[in-house]
């Protein structure tokens, strides 16, 4: 009699396998480009360039704070740093606002012109090609943890073409403009008379005037990652991939998608390394396995000069 029962548990364990191998087949890089092409374009409507001191900015009272977290290493020490007043984009900097910027300018960003092998002669040739690093949703993974099985440098890869050069920005005008390096940010702050946010600055903006403790939960109210990184994508928030700047409720100062959506550069050398920058805020990749930066305190190493496709970037006014 526990013959039919054995095949039967067998039988069930088959079934759970093949449904469990068919979900993961189905939310993988194929399906998560299908389920994208259904998202929205726009978010947020349009401000009047004509509105307020600072169009397009919400002010940020000073005040005194105590920066930093504990879940990684990198975020501590907990320490009491000030910040006086100022004004920040309310939302990430757009496609259509950088476009605006190369229009006027002529400007050529860091991931359209190729690498000196001079300069960078620990770089193979085809990594001084111009490019950028390009997220790329795997089907599978093999379970080592490469990145290189979700990271590639794709030459042709830049703020025009941010998945490479079979990808365009039709449509995507709201989108955050992301493969920018350091200089190609500071080059538009600049342009628009004002500057990239410090750290500081970036940190206690992302509060939103909260004076509890931030805690550690996964967002609900930000583009970041529900599923299994790098190959399991359940999109909850609405989005798989990135998403138009404005799509989820601002936090206490009316400043929209600190967290998630792409990571932010600051102006702050990384641990005195003047070639690396301080990131901010996670992206729409980080997920509780993976990467649980989506918080204010939270913070990652960039190379200045190398631009990627979850990274992008706002401004601010200081007084
Ligand atoms: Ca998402």
């Amino acid at each position: 009699m526990a013959q039919p029962k054995i095949i039967a548990a067998v039988l069930v364990v088959t079934f759970v396998a093949a449904g469990a191998a068919a979900f993961f087949w189905t939310t993988g890089g194929r399906e998560a480009s299908r389920l994208a092409k259904a998202e929205p374009l726009r978010c947020l409507a349009p401000v009047s360039d004509s509105a307020g001191a600072h169009p397009g900015m919400v002010y940020v009272p000073g005040g005194t704070f105590e920066m930093g977290d504990t879940v990684y290493p990198e975020e501590g020490p907990l320490r009491k740093v000030s910040v006086k007043g100022f004004w920040i984009d309310r939302t990430e900097v757009t496609n259509d606002e950088f476009a605006a910027f190369v229009a006027a300018t002529g400007y050529v960003t860091v991931a359209e012109r190729d690498l000196d092998a001079a300069t960078h002669p620990e770089l193979p040739p085809e990594m001084r090609a111009a490019g950028a690093v390009v997220f790329v949703m795997p089907n599978d993974v093999d379970g080592s943890g490469n990145i290189t099985q979700w990271w590639q440098y794709i030459a042709g890869a830049n703020w025009r073409h941010p998945a490479g050069p079979q990808t365009g920005l039709e449509g995507r005008g709201d989108f955050p403009v992301v493969t920018v390096a350091a200089a190609d940010i500071a080059a538009y702050a600049a342009w628009k008379g004002r500057s990239i946010p410090s750290e500081a600055q970036w940190e206690w903006a992302a509060r939103g005037g909260a004076v509890t403790k931030p805690d550690h939960d996964q967002p609900k109210e930000a583009n970041s990652w529900q599923g299994i990184f790098p190959v399991l994508n359940a999109g909850e928030d609405g989005f798989v991939g990135l998403a138009p700047v404005g799509c989820y409720t601002p936090n206490g100062y009316g400043i929209y998608d600190m967290i998630g959506n792409v990571w932010e550069w600051t102006t702050d050398a990384y641990d005195g390394d003047a070639k690396q920058r301080v990131i901010k805020g996670g992206s729409y990749l980080c997920a509780p396995n993976y990467c649980m930066r989506y918080r204010a305190g939270a913070r990652q190493a960039q190379e200045a000069d190398l631009a990627a496709s979850h990274l992008g970037f706002r401004t601010v006014v200081n007084e």
